[in-house]
Parts: C-alpha cells; sequence; structure tokens
C-alpha cells in the first residue's frame, strides 16, 4: 500500500520538519483556547498519505495484541458490545488547523484497556492501519480519558475519507496519532517510532508544547 502513496506528499512534510515550518516558539502556557502557531477552520481537511482503504463495516477487524493478558480481535459486533462512550473535544492538526467542539463515539480506550488487560511489561502502543500507516503513542497517553476507538463524528458514522469505519482518535496530541482505518493495536515494551516519527515529526505531539519536529 505505502507503494502507491504520494512520495511527493511525503518530501513536503519532511521538509517542514527541517525548516520547523509553523514553530512560534511560545511557550503554550497562555489562557487561549487556540494552541500556539494554529487557526481555527470550520470545515474538517481531509489529511492522509492519499489511500483511502475501501475497508466495509462486514468485514472489519481490530486485532488488539502483543503485551496483553487477554488478546482479542474484535468485529464491528463485537466493538459495539463493549461500552459506548462520547465526547465533545478539540482537535488540532501539525499542518496548522484545528478545530473545536467536535463530538465524537465509540468506545473509550480506558475500556479496551479493561478488557484486554495489558501485562505490566506493557509500556507503549503501537497503532496500525489499513493503509500501511502506523504511529506510536505511549501506554499512558493510550489510557487517557478521552482516548476513544472513534466509529462516529458528529452523530453520524465515520465517513471513509475521515478514516471510517474506525479510527483512533488521541485529542491530546496533533491528529497525527489519531491513526484512521485503524487495523491492529499493539501493546509493546519499547517504544517504535511510526511512519512520521520516523520522519522528523515529534515522537511526541503536544500541541501546547507544540511537539511539532524532532531533528535530534
Ligand atoms: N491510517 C492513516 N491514519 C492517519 C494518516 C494516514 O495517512 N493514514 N494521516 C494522519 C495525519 S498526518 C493526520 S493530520 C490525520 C488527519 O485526519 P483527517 O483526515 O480525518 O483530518 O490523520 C492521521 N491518521
Ligand atoms: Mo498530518
Amino acid at each position: 500500500m505505502l507503494g502507491k502513496i504520494k512520495s511527493k506528499l511525503i518530501e513536503s512534510k519532511e521538509a517542514w520538519s527541517r525548516e520547523g515550518r509553523l514553530l512560534t516558539g511560545e511557550d503554550g502556557r497562555s489562557d487561549s483556547r487556540l494552541p500556539p502557531g494554529q487557526r481555527l477552520v470550520k470545515q474538517w481537511p481531509v489529511l492522509d498519505l492519499g489511500v483511502h482503504p475501501e475497508v466495509p463495516q462486514a468485514r472489519w477487524r481490530l486485532e488488539v495484541d502483543g503485551l496483553v493478558a487477554n488478546p482479542l480481535v474484535l468485529d464491528w459486533q463485537g466493538l459495539q458490545q463493549l461500552p459506548q462512550s462520547q465526547q465533545r473535544c478539540d482537535i488540532h492538526c501539525v499542518t496548522s488547523w484545528s478545530m473545536f467542539d467536535t463530538d465524537w463515539r465509540g468506545v473509550s480506550a480506558r475500556d479496551l484497556l479493561a478488557a484486554v488487560q495489558p501485562l505490566p511489561s506493557a509500556r507503549h502502543v503501537v497503532l496500525h492501519a489499513f493503509d500501511g500507516y502506523t504511529t506510536n503513542v505511549s501506554l499512558e497517553v493510550f489510557s487517557a480519558p478521552d482516548a476513544m476507538i472513534a466509529t462516529h463524528f458528529g452523530g453520524e458514522p465515520l465517513t471513509k475519507e475521515h478514516g471510517g469505519p474506525v479510527r483512533m482518535l488521541v485529542p491530546q496530541y496533533y491528529l497525527w496519532k489519531s491513526a484512521k482505518w485503524l487495523s491492529r493495536i499493539e501493546f509493546v515494551a519499547e517504544d517504535r517510532p511510526g511512519f512520521w516519527e520516523v520522519r522528523g515529526y515529534h515522537n511526541e505531539a503536544d500541541p501546547w508544547l507544540e511537539q511539532r519536529y524532532d531533528w535530534q
């Protein structure tokens, strides 16, 4: 899949990282609801590697495995049988747009964790997607109350463009951590940087700290 993606797009985003594009150097402790360097949009942009995998709800499966006591393969029904949560949150993309008050529905990561029971050795989480994309978060960030395996946006099922039928949502980080077309949640001991994290993007992605890039 990744062979077909837009290499121009990847090259330009790698260049952004080298140039430190959009960095303001603010300390992020302002009272603003908008993180430094961000601007508000009303329409939800679509950003990805240019491949929108067709994953019909009936064929969608989510593997939850690695360092867990109770590995699972969830289908759509199985996901619906877990407790369902809703939340309203702001989302922030590293390309500088933010949206306020977005409404989401799905299974909270905490309820998934209760089902799979990570082992004490599990410290990090790798999110895999049907287009070959990966991204990584610490188990701590994955366990935040607002991290969610999302199925609905604005009261409607997630569209394919935005990662339907099921995507990750990690609102406390820039949106590249929120893998669309989620296929696998893997619990690991050692951190494993994902697609953008090995291409100059920060290993963490806190918009309030402007953790956009990492050249180290
Ligand atoms: N599977 C997958 N998930 C992905 C991406 C991708 O290319 N593939 N792009 C990431 C990036 S860089 C961003 S900014 C957000 C964009 O989400 P949106 O298109 O719903 O706005 O998805 C993230 N999740
Ligand atoms: Mo992005």
